[in-house]
This record gives structure tokens, sequence and C-alpha cells, in this order.
């Protein structure tokens, strides 16, 4: 018979003991993931009571100068607003306590906006989609310091669409915005003031800022969840400031001017039964026609203007549903992709007014399409980079030429979603996977969704005007990425000039 050894033993029992115990640690790994994958997901469909009359942004009031200059005021402010009921919530707004006023300006005037800053520390206000100066762009290089104003003026010369606006201090944009800084900029012209398209603005006409919200009591929760790589996610939503929302129709056709405000959530919008709805206009105006569809997904700073056809007394819901966007299984759970939210519900009158068939032509693009483009730039988005680099305030990272249109090739590397939005201009979406981008993407753009793996080329003019110094920027919208560094800056030159150097390299 032979006997183990002491030595032999004590190795037996270690080994039994070491098994166990990454047995139990296994089991406890995968019972942790099973309970972050599960409780990963949210949806308030079907159990949202629409209890609130959604509110609509007031239009910004505004004076005309002698010279034909209009005159809008903004201070931003801190203040407390009440979501929940009897709950006061600690927010920021522009002229109120949450979200901001209106603007709206007609193609070919002169406006100028004097910014406050009544807010405890710096901040600036972009003109989300504008064509402008680069030093009226409210980036992060125009920053308003605390109790400090700033009135930047140009002349609005691009087609009818849906702008907005909110803060882009370079660090804190997502902490800025989801506090309550943002608003709609609408823009007409002409050609829109005379088609048949719903436009009394909060009757058929409505502003729809969609933003996901948590909250922790009375506060705001900001916090982002494990494994969240796109930033905060909400467990609820709500448009115009509004939870839980629904509007009363008086019409047969209603413009929803939608827009995503949330920070890092992309929403594909469509309605509880399933209807189709009229896509008119996307970022930067109005389509060439109408497209029919049933589900329309918007990232974060995208916009889109929808027809929805009602019938008397009908009521249906604005939702947002789980995504169909190139994310795979795990990424899809953990940016948001399998939850689902009532949005808005629409309450139609007994008797509606009749309102008139869209017409067959709606606008007419002015964006280039990539026949004339002098050269192609590459971007590939890596979390937190572009091309290998964060943001450098000092740092000037493309030079373009006045008057020249450019192809941008822009690819995601890291299997993560991400946006891509470019100040100044609006863009032509030349391909999406070296294909022909679907109808709703071949409108006028300022911000695409740029899938894992996926490659989106993009055709865009520079018509200036030249500033070598100040630059304007690109960047991924979802904010968290944003604020990380997923940035970088373009000037825009004369022929044959060089970029110079960023005036205040610092942004203060
Ligand atoms: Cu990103």
């Amino acid at each position: 018979m032979t006997r183990r050894s002491p030595l032999r033993r004590h190795a037996l029992h270690l080994l039994v003991v070491l098994v166990a115990l990454s047995v139990t640690a296994v089991t406890a790994l995968a019972t942790g993931v099973i309970l972050l994958y599960r409780g990963a997901t949210v949806s308030t469909v079907g159990t949202t009571e629409f209890r609130n009359e959604l509110a609509v942004p007031p239009l910004a009031e505004s004076s005309v100068d002698a010279d034909g200059t209009r005159n809008f005021d903004l201070t931003m402010q801190q203040g407390s607003t009440e979501f929940l009921p009897g709950r006061q919530t600690p927010t920021w707004g522009f002229n109120g306590t949450y979200l901001g006023p209106t603007l709206r300006a007609e193609r070919g005037e002169r406006v100028k906006v004097r910014v406050r800053n009544t807010l405890g520390e710096a901040s600036t206000v972009h003109w989300h989609g504008m064509h402008l100066p680069a030093p009226m762009d409210g980036g992060p290089h125009q920053m308003v310091p605390a109790g400090g104003t700033w009135a930047p003026h140009w002349t609005v010369d691009q087609p009818a669409a849906t702008l907005w606006y909110h803060p882009h201090p370079h660090g804190a944009t997502e902490d800025h915005v989801r506090r309550g800084l943002a608003g709609m900029f609408l823009l007409d012209d002409e050609r829109s003031g005379r088609l048949p398209l719903p436009k009394r603005y909060g009757v058929d006409d409505l502003p729809v800022i969609v933003q996901d919200v948590a909250f922790d009591g009375k506060e705001f929760d900001f916090e982002h969840r494990a494994l969240r790589d796109v930033g905060f996610l909400g467990d609820r939503t709500m448009v115009n400031g509004t939870l839980d929302p629904y509007r009363e129709v008086r019409d047969e056709r209603v413009r929803l001017r939608l827009l995503n405000a949330s920070t890092a959530r992309v929403h594909a919008f469509g309605f509880d039964d399933d209807r189709g709805f009229s896509l008119v206009a996307t970022d930067g105006g109005l389509l060439s026609s109408a497209v029919t569809k049933k589900r329309l997904q918007l990232s974060p700073g995208e916009r889109a203007e929808i027809v929805v056809r009602m019938e008397p007394g009908e009521r249906t819901v604005l939702r947002s549903l789980p995504l169909d966007a190139g994310l795979n299984f795990w990424s899809k759970r953990f940016s948001g992709g399998d939850d689902s939210f009532d949005v808005l519900q629409l309450r139609a009158a007994e008797t509606l007014r009749p309102s008139p068939a869209l017409p067959d032509r709606l606008g007419e693009p002015e964006v280039p399409d990539g026949s004339d483009s002098v050269r192609e730039r590459h971007f590939r988005l890596q979390l937190p980079l572009i091309n290998g680099r964060t943001m450098d305030m000092n740092r000037i990272d493309t030079t373009v030429t006045r008057s020249t249109a450019e192809t941008w090739v822009i690819r995601s590397e890291d299997g993560t979603p991400h946006n891509f939005h470019v100040h100044d201009v609006q863009f032509r979406i030349l391909s999406v996977n070296g294909r022909r981008p679907p109808p709703e993407l071949r409108g006028p753009k300022d911000t695409v969704f740029v899938a894992p793996n996926a490659t989106v080329r993009i055709a865009l003019r520079f018509d200036g005007p030249a500033d070598p110094e100040t630059p304007y920027m690109y960047h991924c919208h979802l904010l968290y990425h944003e604020d990380r560094g997923m940035m970088g800056q373009f000037v825009v030159v004369e022929p044959g000039q060089r970029a110079g150097r960023p005036p205040h390299g610092d942004g203060h």
C-alpha cells in the first residue's frame, strides 16, 4: 500500500480549495454579468399614463434695429423645475429654468444674439447647424465667463431648417446640456413660406425636443452606469421638458420637428400602431420630396421634420423603439439599443381642420454631390481618439480652402456607436458602407450616425469666410465622447494661406 506524503495531501487540499474558489468566483462573475445584462434594459412602453400636457417652448421675442438686424436676448440661468409633482429639480435654462425659447429668423436676415451668462461658471452657446463666421460659432473658443456677456451676429444664409443651440465648453458639454441648456433655432425662407406644409408654430407645427432622463428623488441622476461606453442613459424620456406628455391636435396633418437632444441615446422613432409618416426635412432643411417611413433613427444632435396624418378622435403614441443600428448583441444592450419608450401621445379632436396634401416637391438641398471635391480626408473614430489623437485647443487638425468642396471618409473602428458632427456646414452623405444611403440620409445633414465598423462618406463645401486663426469643430456628438476628446479643429483659409494659431488656446 502506498501512502500519500503529507506534502502531497496538502497540495491536493490546496487544489480542491482553489478549484472551489474558482468555481465560486466564475459563478459570481457570471451571475453579476447576467444581472448587469438583464438590468441594462429599460422600457416605459405601455406603462406611461400621459398625464401632462406637452409644453411648447415660447417663440423668443426679438426687436429689429433700424439697419434691419434682428436682436435676441438669451440669459443662461440656474433655477429649479417641477417635473415630478411637488418636487423641485435643480436645473439650468435659457430665459427660464429649463431649455430655452425657440429663436426664429428668415434667410437673408441679419441676426444678433445677446448672450448673458448668469451661471456660476463659464459656458458657451453654439448654433448647431448654422453656417456662420467661426468667431460667432459658440464653440469652445468662444467662452462666456461667469457673469459675462457675448453678442455674436451673422447673416442667415442657408435654407429653411430646424437648427438648435446648446453649450459647447470643452470637457463640460454633457454636464451643461443635461442640466437643461438647449433650445431650437428655426430658419425660414421664401420657398418654405410658400409650401403648403403645416406651419402654425405650437398648433400644427410642434417642436419635439426629446431627452432621456433619470431621477434620484427630486434631483436628476446623471450617473453613468456600468459598461455604458456611450455615456449617460436615462430610464425615461421627456419632450420639451415635459414628462409623460400628451398633446391635443386639431388639424388633419401635424408637423413634428424632432430633435434628439439626449446626450448619448440614439432614438428610433415610430408610432404604436406602426403607421407611416412623411419625412419632409433632415438636419439642414427640406428634402427634395417627402419620403414615407415607419421608423426613423436619430442619434444625438440630429433633427428631422415629419408630418403625421391624424383621424378624428384617435390617439397615437410616438415611441422610441429598439434599434436596428448595426450594433452587436452586447454593445446594443449596453448602448440602450434594446430600450423602448412611450415618448408623446397625440390626441386628435373629434373634428379636425382639413390640411392640404403634401406637395410633390419640397426643397432644393444646397449640398455638394462629391463630384467637385478637391481632396479626400479620413477620420478614424476610436474612443476617445479621432485619427489617434484627442482634442487639443491649440492644435489645428485640418485646414480647408474657402469655396472648395471635399470628401470626408469617417470610419468607426472601436465597436462603439458614434456619430460625427461638422460645424458651419451642411453636407451630403455619399455612401454608407459603400452603398447609396437610404432616403432619410439623402437630405442636408450636419450630423451622421456612424455604427461600429461602418464607413460613411460625406461631401462638404466650405464657403467661408476664411479665418486662419479661429477654428470650427468636428466631433462625436455623444457628449461624453466629445468631452473625453473625440473632437478636432479645422480652419477655413484663402487659397495658398496657412492655418494660424488659435487666439485663445486655453479657451478662456
Ligand atoms: Cu462617440
